[in-house]
């Protein structure tokens, strides 16, 4: 047998452990112990039933998500299934950590399952774009019904063991920390009761009280629509799950097959994965050493109370951290206040939690008009106005007030970091946390190094964006850092094309389509036309200084680039699109049928290029950075990767071309980063920096 399986006797027990860090992940060597070993097992006499265990932090994670899309090598899972599943021994799953996807699929192969407490299980493919490709659409069902199996794998829910034992997915729940000695146990009491083995294939009650009820499957797919659009690995795992209540096994698993070839030969899943590992590479700063110190944050301070200072103070205060927050006035703190309150008790009132929960939060925030009581915060994040002077005043009163060895961060999204820096006497302890609105919400956190910031500084900062639980991504100090500046080039050329022949409509339209949660001019809308819009300067020049003119200032006048009814649904409107013909006409603009096709390609390749200024910069550490700042902060589609791996996914050379043809057609708007031009002269991607 290899090194990552081992198998002892104890007793008239034999013990098959897998140990292949990081996760047990059914790699070909994985596969290989788990044919051989069991099989070795099978053919000992001494040995009457087997258990199948794991070393390290989990049972089997899954299959080896680094081998899809390699050439299959060692025995299949199915192999190593068929093997347990027709053992003529007792084979029993003894799980710790999260039995996942393939991991689950070989624990339902075993006759019985055995879980510590703390121990999970889950399907969890959908959010790889996939299905459980080993059996687990066609053996779910058969143990949990139905609809369980539908919620359980169109979400990708990890089921702690304890409701796992509730619905039959596992037998017994060992002690925990003692589960090797609970697995053996419960074969001995396999053995001593003589009890089958339970092949779940062979279980139809379930699935047979479900038949002829298609309702559950209508219902599901109306229920959750919203949720799946755009992707397809949900209405793919539904499918199986009807093929396992109507069909015989075999006959499912053939459905299940089918799909399953689809789906990982895809580029949804191609997508999905590379946001997997995205998500996780995120996190790896090549030039901050792991053992760089960290400092200590028990006390946080913010200054400025009003949307993001709130939202930002709630992040520490769900986390358990001891916020400051700081006001100029009395009015605007006491505002500030009540707004974290009001939130906490729409949550309390939604069930999310407790009142006493509600208090206990609360309970942690100290509201102050004296900038001196931030004096004992290990972390201050200043929120105020966007304004350079303003934002030199406040950091120089407090390098004045914070202790030494405190972070002094600023939330600005757009302002010169590396500036503001000058106004203190540690630059090194300056560095940007970029919260997204509503900041209590967004996950996306931009934590952005000025030119100073200490390594310490940027651990520190990472590390409590995870403590809070947000996904953060390193960049570099440049107008817009990485998020608004790509939206900047989306932006520009969304205005232009309702100038040159498209509807603000046809423009959200075609990005909703691809997969955005909203266009441009619908985001306008919501976030309301006049941010930074002054009424009294306003002459008209712009077709938004027009509309803001008309006091057509989006959703919360009823009108902006829509028309909104009092439930605030949005039609194309009539007086705006005259409007545009107008000023178009106005500025002696010949307008044109543009296609969908055009439309994408200038809202989306500009953005890919802009990707790879910001590499060439060194403003992002990777591509897949600039995609989980996307993902996170803007709504970009998983199944599409990001935008730069969606530019890979395109081809580089065709975004290169678009943009070559654009750029002779209207100008250095389009001109190609050299990055961009280097790539596509050595036929590279992104994916291969
Ligand atoms: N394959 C390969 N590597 C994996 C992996 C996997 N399945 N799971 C984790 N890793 C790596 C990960 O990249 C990281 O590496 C390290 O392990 C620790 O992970 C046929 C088709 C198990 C809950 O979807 O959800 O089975 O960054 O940082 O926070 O039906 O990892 O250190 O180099 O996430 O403690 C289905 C995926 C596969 C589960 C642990 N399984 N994994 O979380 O650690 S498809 C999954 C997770 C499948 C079959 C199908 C989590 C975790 P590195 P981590 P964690």
């Amino acid at each position: 047998m290899n090194d990552v399986g081992d198998l002892t006797v104890e007793g008239d027990i034999g013990v098959l452990t897998l140990n292949s860090p990081p996760v047990n992940a059914l790699s070909a060597p994985v596969r290989e112990a788990i044919h051989e070993g069991i099989k070795q097992a099978i053919a000992d006499d001494k040995v009457k039933a087997i258990v199948l265990i794991c070393d390290g932090r989990t049972f089997i994670a899954g299959a080896d998500i680094t081998e899809f899309g390699k050439a299959p090598s060692g025995p299949s899972l199915f192999d190593a299934q068929d093997m347990i599943e027709n053992a003529p021994k007792p084979v029993i799953a003894a799980i710790h950590g999260t039995a996942l996807g393939g991991g689950l699929e070989v624990a339902l192969t075993c006759h019985y399952r055995v879980a510590v407490p703390s121990a999970k299980c889950g399907l969890p493919e959908v959010n790889l774009g996939l299905l459980p490709g080993a059996g687990g659409t066609q053996r779910l069902p058969r143990i949990v019904g139905a609809q369980k199996a539908l919620e359980m794998m169109t979400a990708g829910t990890h089921v702690g063991a304890k409701q796992c034992l509730e619905m039959g997915l596992v037998d017994e729940l060992a002690e925990e920390g003692k589960l090797r000695d609970g697995a053996i146990a419960f074969a001995k009491k396999v053995l001593s009761e003589n009890r089958p083995l339970v092949k779940i294939r062979e279980q139809n009650d379930k699935v047979e009280a479900d038949r002829g009820k298609p309702e559950i499957f209508e219902n599901f797919r109306k229920a959750n629509a919203r949720k799946f659009r755009g992707f397809l690995a949900p209405e793919y795992n539904i499918q199986c799950i009807e093929a396992a209540v109507n069909l015989p096994f075999e006959e499912g698993i053939k459905v299940e097959q089918k799909l399953f070839r689809e789906l990982v030969t895809g580029t949804q899943s191609a997508a999905q994965r590379h946001v997997f590992f995205a998500e996780r590479q995120v996190w790896k700063l090549p030039d901050v050493p792991k053992d760089t110190p960290i400092i200590p944050v028990e006390r946080v301070g913010i200054i400025g109370a009003g949307t993001m200072g709130g939202g930002i103070a709630m992040n520490f205060l769900n986390s358990g951290i001891p916020v400051t927050i700081v006001e100029t006035k009395q009015e605007a703190l006491d505002r500030g206040v009540a707004t974290i309150r009001k939130n906490y008790e729409n949550s309390a009132k939604k069930g999310r939690f407790s009142m006493d929960e509600v208090e206990k939060r609360m309970g942690l925030l100290t509201p102050t008009l004296k900038m001196e009581d931030l004096g004992t915060a290990d972390l201050i994040i200043e929120a105020v106005f966007e304004n350079m002077d303003v934002k030199k005043d406040v950091f120089g009163k407090l390098d004045k007030i914070a202790k030494d060895g405190a972070i002094l961060a600023t939330n600005t999204s757009a302002l010169n970091i590396d500036e503001i820096a000058t106004a203190v006497k540690r630059p090194e302890a300056v560095i940007g946390l970029h919260f997204f609105s509503p900041a209590n919400v967004m996950k996306l956190l931009e934590v952005v190094r000025a030119d100073k910031t200490s390594k310490s500084v940027i651990a520190t900062s990472m590390q409590i964006a995870k403590k809070i639980g947000k996904v953060a991504a390193l960049v570099g100090v440049c107008p817009g850092f990485v998020g608004n500046r790509l939206l900047a080039q989306r932006q520009r050329e969304a205005q232009k094309l309702i100038m040159e022949g498209a509807m603000p409509w046809d423009v959200d339209r075609v990005l909703y389509d691809f997969g955005l949660p909203m266009g441009p001019f619908a985001m306008s809308d919501l976030a309301g036309l006049d941010i930074g819009w002054n009424k009294e300067k306003s002459k008209g020049e712009t077709l938004r200084d027009r509309l803001c003119e008309m006091d057509r200032r989006g959703q919360k006048t009823g009108a902006g680039y829509y028309d909104y009814d009092e439930k605030r649904n949005a039609t194309p409107s009539p007086v705006v699109e005259k409007m545009i013909l107008d000023y178009a006409a106005e500025k002696g603009i010949n307008r044109r049928q543009i296609s969908d096709e055009e439309i994408l390609e200038r809202c989306i390749y500009p953005m890919v290029n802009e990707g790879a200024k910001i590499l060439e910069e060194g403003k992002a550490i990777r591509a897949s950075d600039i995609d989980i700042v996307w993902i996170y902060g803007y709504g970009f589609p998983r199944y599409r990767g990001g935008p730069m791996f969606y530019g890979d996914t395109v081809g580089l050379d065709k975004v290169l071309g678009k943009m070559k043809e654009f750029q002779s057609q209207m100008g250095d708007d389009f001109k190609p980063s050299a990055l961009l031009e280097k790539l596509v002269a050595e036929g590279k991607g992104f994916k291969d920096l």
